[in-house]
């Protein structure tokens, strides 16, 4: 699929200095290294499922590891980035059945509108942007290859054969999210899986090829005609585009289980290595005390905001003032701190002369560095250009490179 495309990143002045990017892997529960020192990284973020509009929740999350993409960039990094399209899955086809309309045209439309809300918010663009349609060949094969490995089974039910992967396949299964059996479950069922089908060896195994039904989209493969499981799509465009123990899989706090946790089951059956080497996850945005999700309708859309006339650096500024994995409400407060945080900024950058700018850059670094601590990056730019206002320096390269800083590390362009 296309990506879409972003402003150029200007560059900085490197420094020897800089620390390398750490963050809060939660397989380990511990800020470990992420990424390589030199050469390249490799880092998937799960995407959406075009159903509805980007919400802040989906913004926030791609701002969150965007920031793993700059601060990679700056490092000097070679950057592999895939993110993914859940473009066939029941909660498409149930949404293009209530509004009437077709669901590759429904898919397609809210995919467009997310790229124009993640190029307006300065996300940089995945190196892959992958549709799980398009994949079909690659999802067959995976399939396959955990067949040959008898981690997949099929489930009769009446007419169909569904194809399950067993996840007693995987002695590390349950690593990942740590829950009690009781509580997988129960996540298990709220977040699409099926935890009291008929003919399951486990509540936890997860179906992994849908056979077609009459009315439902389906393809023709040598697994019969029919269309893959949520997590195997992952899975297979992750293991394609990227190979084995990429660095980062990452997305929101609801996607370590049973999401990530089968992906990276899966990954491990079929390729005997570890799938990725960390797993970064978002905190939730939630609407007055909920999390904001489409099927509970409390939803504050980037286009809507956009339409208004809110501007889409004033929104970014809004998300980062939070830490990537808190859980935070959104607040028409926070839009409009954002846009006054954006005028004072705008304000320093265009003076002739500021405080010298290597210490703002210096720290601005090293709260990225240190678990993406980008409220703390906001401060140091905050109090640059608070005294910036307020003295008269000589130092007349320094607006432009705080600008550039901005820009380049935290994707605000001023
Ligand atoms: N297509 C799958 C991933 S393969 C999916 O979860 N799609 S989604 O559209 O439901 O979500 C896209 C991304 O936004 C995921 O990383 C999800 O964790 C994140 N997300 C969803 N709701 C919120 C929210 N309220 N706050 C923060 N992030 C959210
Ligand atoms: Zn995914």
């Amino acid at each position: 699929m296309q990506a879409w495309s972003s402003r150029p990143v200007p560059s900085l002045p490197q420094s020897p200095a800089a620390p390398p990017l750490q963050a809060f892997d939660t397989a380990t529960q511990q800020v470990v290294p992420i990424g390589p020192n030199t050469g390249s990284a490799r880092m998937y973020v799960c995407g959406i499922t075009p159903y509805d509009a980007t919400h802040i929740g989906h913004a926030n999350t791609y701002v969150a590891f965007d920031l793993v993409h700059r601060v990679w960039r700056d490092r000097g990094l070679e950057v592999n980035y895939v993110q993914n399209v859940t473009d066939i899955d029941d909660p498409l086809l149930e949404r293009a059945a209530d509004l009437g309309v077709d669901w590759a045209a429904l898919a397609e439309e809210e995919t467009q509108l997310y790229r124009e809300d993640m190029a307006a918010l300065n996300v940089l663009p995945p190196q892959h942007y992958v549709g799980a349609v398009e994949s079909m060949p690659l999802i067959v094969d995976l399939i396959e290859q955990l067949r040959q490995r008898q981690a997949v089974y099929p489930v009769d039910d009446s007419d169909f054969e569904d194809l399950y992967f067993a996840q007693a396949s995987d002695a590390e299964f349950g690593s990942l999210s740590q829950l009690s059996e009781e509580e997988a479950v129960a996540i298990f069922a709220e977040r699409g899986g099926d935890p009291d089908r008929a003919g399951k060896k486990a509540p936890l195994d997860c179906l992994v090829w849908r056979h077609a039904r009459t009315g439902e989209p389906s393809w023709p493969s040598v697994l019969g005609a029919g269309r893959p499981g949520w997590h195997i799509e992952c899975t297979a465009i992750a293991l394609d585009r990227l190979g084995v123990g990429f660095d980062v899989q990452a997305g929101g706090s609801d996607l370590i289980f049973p999401h990530h946790e089968m992906c990276a089951a899966q990954g491990r059956v079929a390729t005997d290595q570890p799938f990725a080497q960390a797993y970064l996850h978002s905190g939730m945005v939630g609407l007055d005390g909920e999390k904001m999700s489409k099927s509970k309708g409390n939803l504050v859309f980037v286009s809507s905001l956009r339409a208004s006339g809110v501007d889409p650096m004033a929104i970014r500024l809004a998300l980062l003032a939070h830490h990537y994995r808190d859980d935070w409400d959104w607040t028409d407060e926070l839009l409009i701190s954002g846009q006054d945080r954006l005028d004072r900024w705008r304000e320093a950058v265009r003076l002739d002369a500021g405080l010298n700018a290597d210490e703002v850059l210096a720290t601005m670094r090293a709260a990225l560095a240190h678990d993406l601590d980008a409220p703390a990056a906001l401060a140091a730019v905050d109090a640059w250009a608070g005294a910036s206002v307020a003295i008269d320096s000589d130092d007349a390269e320094s607006p432009a490179l705080v600008a550039r800083a901005c820009d380049a590390l935290l994707g605000v362009a001023l």
